[in-house]
């Protein structure tokens, strides 16, 4: 499945590897795509998310969690 996670205050590619660190560490994932240009991130994973630890994370890394949608 993959998540598209909305996330505010990424201005440059540290801040994308800052979030995507952050979620590889906290996350089983298979793949993850930070794009501060659409403030997204892309994650693709077997596994479902905990939404709540989700925005924890980004809010701990220093960003704007704004919300999530998952596609099947
Ligand atoms: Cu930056």
């Amino acid at each position: 499945m993959v998540y598209n996670v909305e996330i505010e205050g990424m201005m440059c590619g540290m801040c994308e590897a800052h979030v995507n660190d952050a979620i590889r560490k906290n996350f089983d994932v298979k793949k993850v795509k930070a794009n501060h240009k659409k403030n997204l991130c892309v994650i693709k994973t077997d596994n479902e998310l905990n939404v709540e630890k989700l925005e924890a994370v980004i809010k701990e890394t220093g960003y704007t969690f704004k919300g999530v949608t998952k596609e099947d």
